[in-house]
């Protein structure tokens, strides 16, 4: 009897898109063209593209026939309400502000809630979320618990919050200090690990006694509430989607990167039930993004998105989903290489302090592991360690993260099993030759994130 019953994805394939195949020749010589930076290689170079889920995703044939019918008025546009009240229906928040993608709601956001010299706590940093944190002049304080940082600890919701680590910092600073708590569902630079529902409830509860709103980082909440049905014994028999509301109606606002759960390819809103923040929220949006019912969307693209959100939330699409990255890290894990454990709901991350232990953090072990999955086989995958840990504003010092990782992303209804298959393959092919590998220093260096645009030369 097989251990476990397969599962195939609720969708059949109806245009496919073709890749090319390159020499190991070819490769060699792009990544040195791309600075040795997964970021700079171009699209025609790479075979199987798991750099991220970011806007990378298939949409389904009623997500096109929606693109047909954008309106696009330059104010009112009806896709606009159709998108808020689908906001509304299945994530619970009151008022709506789209932007063009999650960082214009992070940055609308940051300005209009923080002041120079507070503090936001959050369940482990994001890059973009923690610049514009810092730009709006707060000092973010990492509260996640310890075993977020362990790569080895199997703990079932590495996403949680350590709530002595909020009180302390509430200690010290003081609540007025804390203009809101920034809570991500699945935390991405923890490897796509869940908050329980237990753990958000105990802190809805916290910061209610100190009156410290909850901001939610909604990215990726339809994956997290995947994994708390998993997971979490009383959530076992209940619909995604309810799991789904239940965790936003635990909090006060929201941003969202749409180009991920959503399944599309650009978007992102700014949600609130605060009536005063969504004022404010209106009459930033027309300086940076556009006019408050578009925001830098298409009104074609906010119909695809309120489709996909409906889409995001079936539990056929989300067993399938998350089933292809267990599918994937099982393989790896077979084959004996390092990834963080348990295999969470976007991608599977290798430890490259355990692939590479001869290289010291300071030669960037993940971004010359990046670029050497992509020169054995062409799949493109992403740093997640030194280099997107960026420098302190304070010291000018390397942040020294403690996960050194390489992130291996699948863009949602895209790639095919056998595709994981090669991936696999073409991974532990490397970890065969990992004594070998040398590390990597900057020939340019970028003041803001700097991952995106960073160029390196291999160390002889
Ligand atoms: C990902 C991305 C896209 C990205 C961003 C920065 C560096 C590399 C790649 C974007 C997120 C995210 C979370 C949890 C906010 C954003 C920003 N992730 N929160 O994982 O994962 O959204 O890209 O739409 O501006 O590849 P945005």
């Amino acid at each position: 009897m097989p251990k476990q019953k397969s599962w195939a994805e609720p969708w059949k394939i109806k245009m496919v898109e073709h890749l090319r195949m390159t020499t190991k020749d070819e490769r060699i010589e792009a990544i040195k063209e791309a600075g040795y930076n997964t970021f700079l290689l171009k699209s025609k170079d790479v075979y199987i593209d798991l750099l991220t889920d970011s806007g990378t995703n298939a949409m389904s044939d009623r997500q096109w026939a929606g693109i047909m019918l954008g309106d696009e008025a330059y104010a009112g546009s009806r896709n606009f309400y159709h998108l808020e009240k689908t906001i509304t229906d299945y994530y619970s928040y009151k008022y709506l502000i789209p932007t063009h993608q999650g960082r214009g709601a992070e940055h609308i956001f940051s300005q209009i809630m923080i002041k120079e010299g507070d503090y936001v706590p959050g369940n482990m940093y994001f890059t973009t979320t923690r610049l514009h944190q810092e730009l709006a002049g707060a000092i973010f304080v990492d509260i996640i618990i310890d075993e977020a940082h362990d790569t080895e600890s199997h703990h079932p919701f590495k996403g949680n919050v350590d709530l002595k680590k909020l009180q302390k910092l509430i200690d010290k600073v003081g609540a007025k200090r804390i203009p809101y708590v920034s809570m991500a569902t699945t935390v991405n630079m923890a490897g796509g690990q869940p908050i329980s529902m237990a753990n958000l409830k105990e802190l809805r509860e916290f910061t209610k006694k100190y009156n410290i709103p909850i901001a939610h980082d909604m990215t990726r909440v339809a994956e997290n509430a995947w994994l708390i049905r998993q997971r979490e014994k009383e959530y076992e028999n209940v619909p995604i989607k309810d799991i789904v509301y239940e965790i936003c109606s635990l909090t006060d606002h929201a941003t969202m990167s749409a180009k991920k759960d959503p399944i599309v390819n650009i978007g992102g809103f700014l949600a609130t039930n605060d009536e005063d923040v969504y004022q404010q929220a209106q009459n930033m949006v027309v300086i940076y993004e556009g006019l408050h019912t578009y925001g830098g969307m298409a009104g074609r693209d906010m119909e695809a998105l309120a489709i996909g959100i409906v889409e995001s939330v079936s539990d056929d699409h989300m067993r399938a989903r998350v089933g292809q990255t267990q599918y994937l890290g099982q393989n790896l894990l077979d084959f004996g290489v390092p990834i963080i454990v348990p295999i969470g709901s976007h991608g599977v991350f290798l430890d490259a302090k355990k692939f590479l232990p001869h290289l010291e953090q300071n030669v960037f072990p993940a971004q010359t592991l990046a670029a050497e999955i992509y020169i054995e086989s062409g799949v493109r995958t992403m740093e997640r360690g030194i280099v997107s840990a960026g420098r302190s504003k304070e010291t000018g010092e390397h942040y020294y993260p403690k996960l050194e990782l390489v992130r291996i992303t699948l863009p949602r209804r895209v790639y095919t099993q056998s595709h994981m298959d090669v991936t696999a393959e073409s991974i532990a092919a490397v970890y065969e030759r990992r004594n070998s590998i040398k590390g990597l220093r900057f020939t340019y260096e970028p003041e803001y994130l700097r991952f995106f645009q960073a160029r390196f030369e291999p160390i002889e």
